[in-house]
């Protein structure tokens, strides 16, 4: 073991080990640390980098304040004491998107950017199915769950990246050509002291583009200063915007599609189509294969993804909805529903204050609650039903509904009490509906 290193990288999960892998590649070996005592992604590093030293069970500040540079990984708060004590002695603290921002430096701007509290996969995947479709060289990543390092060794022209606000926290120099902040609404509250400081973190974004692109139905994400700036909204467009008006997707004066031709469900998604196609444009992509992509997308899974018709009923895997703000945006969408709304809900809450689902759930006709935070939010609705899990939850379902109504699992909550992350949870989902026995409706 050397006695310094000038490159420090915190955390070894996916994003630690492509930060090994790009440092290895230029010729830098860095040490690597993770507070976990076994970081999943230990024995990839045994194998490809036999040579990088690991320390687990925690930081060693001994090793940080005489690094040159330490890269920290997003699950990694940057306030935790020994990286603070590394910033105070005036050493460089980034994250992976900041190196990744370093490294095309020298290209002109070809990276498209979205952050926002929901709907940043969808929008991420819509914008890259624009680009590709048109022919673009494009690859995907970021908080989608590529780290962004790992697409240098594509031969992508144009990068469109999902980006969470603990990667934008460690971020400066990225060059966008277009960027969003799609929403704001409460997250990740055990990591920040208010949403103040959450919106702070999304917002660092729009000083690192050419062109902002911004919810106009969202306040939050109004930029602060000027910029070279335009607006996508439900509402009527004005001038250059994006927006709705008599059943049409509208760019301006410029009609581009009714959206009885488009696929995906809900106004939340009509808002994602209106800021991909936004950014697409700025990317200087031919509307008509914008128009070609809106009208086959047809959503992604565990976003109010329709997993089961059983005696009538409806059942929707919504399990991507790990905060309350996805949630209310589910309800909502589901507002015109004629027969029972079952809204199944609970799980890690993160700190959040569950009273914003209060009004949404005049929708719902019986709220059935599991998970930790579970009767955080069976307090929010009168005659709620608590059970232990996921297959209590739907049994009970079974047991209430008729054909007509719509049982839906929206969490408002992150799944990391009860399961490996919300794929997990979804599938579950996925699978105790299916083993619902199918009988008249
Ligand atoms: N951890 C420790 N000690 C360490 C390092 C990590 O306890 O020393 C814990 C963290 O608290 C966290 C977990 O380990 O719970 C994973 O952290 P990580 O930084 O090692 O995660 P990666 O595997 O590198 O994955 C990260 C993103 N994870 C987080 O931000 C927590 C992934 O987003 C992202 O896809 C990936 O980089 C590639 O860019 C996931 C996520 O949950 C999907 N994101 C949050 C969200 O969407 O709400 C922000
Ligand atoms: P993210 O990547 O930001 O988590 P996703 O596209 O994966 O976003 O969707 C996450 C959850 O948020 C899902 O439950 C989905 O139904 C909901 N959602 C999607 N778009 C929006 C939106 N614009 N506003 C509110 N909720 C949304």
């Amino acid at each position: 073991m050397q006695s310094s290193y000038s490159h420090i990288v915190l955390g070894l999960g996916a994003t630690g080990l492509s930060v090994v892998r790009y440092l290895m590649s230029q010729g830098i070996t860095p040490l690597v640390m993770d507070s976990r005592r076994t970081p999943p992604g230990q024995d990839t590093l045994a194998q490809e980098f036999p040579d990088v030293e690991l320390l687990t069970g925690g930081f060693v500040c001994r090793y940080l304040v005489q690094a040159k540079q330490i890269i920290v990984s997003p699950g990694i708060p940057i306030d935790t004491p020994e990286i603070r004590a590394a910033m105070d002695m005036g050493i460089e603290v980034i994250g992976d998107v900041e190196l990744f921002a370093q490294a095309i430096a020298d290209r002109p701007p070809c990276v498209v950017a979205i952050t926002g509290s929901n709907g940043k996969t969808t929008v991420t995947t819509l914008v890259y199915d624009m680009l590709n479709a048109a022919g673009k060289k494009v690859a995907v990543g970021g908080n989608i769950g590529i780290p962004v390092l790992d697409l240098l060794a594509t031969d992508a022209e144009f990068f469109v990246l999902e980006l969470s606000s603990f990667q934008l926290e460690t971020t400066h120099s990225l060059q966008c050509i277009a960027a969003t902040c799609l929403n704001i609404s409460e997250d990740h509250m055990d990591r920040y002291h208010d949403i103040h400081s959450y919106r702070a973190a999304k917002l660092r974004l729009y000083q690192q583009s050419r062109f902002v692109m911004f919810n106009r139905d969202d306040a939050l994400t109004y930029p602060d200063e000027p910029t070279n700036q335009n607006t996508f909204g439900l509402s009527v467009p004005e001038g250059d915007e994006w927006g709705l008006a008599d059943g049409k997707i509208l760019h301006g004066e410029s009609e581009i599609m009714n959206l009885h031709e488009v696929s995906l469900i809900g106004s939340h998604n009509q808002a994602n189509l209106l800021a991909a196609m936004a950014l697409a444009d700025a990317c200087g992509i031919d509307k008509n294969m914008m128009i070609e992509i809106a009208s086959h997308f047809s959503g992604l899974a565990h976003r109010c993804e329709l997993v089961g018709l059983k005696q009538g009923v409806t059942y929707i895997n919504d399990s991507k909805a790990t905060n309350v703000g996805a949630t209310v945006a589910a309800l909502n969408g589901l507002s015109d529903h004629l027969g029972d709304l079952i809204l199944i809900a609970g799980g890690e809450g993160k700190g959040a204050d569950f009273k914003e689902l209060e009004k949404s759930l005049t929708n719902v006709t019986q709220v059935i609650t599991f998970g930790k935070d579970g009767s955080k939010i069976a307090q929010l609705k009168a005659d709620s039903i608590e059970v232990n899990n996921l297959e209590e939850a739907v049994a009970k379902a079974v047991e209430i509904t008729f054909s007509g109504d719509i049982v839906l699992l929206s969490p408002a909550c992150a799944s990391t009490d009860m399961y490996k992350n919300f794929m997990d949870r979804g599938d579950h989902f996925k699978q105790l509906v299916e083993q619902i026995e199918d009988g008249e409706g």
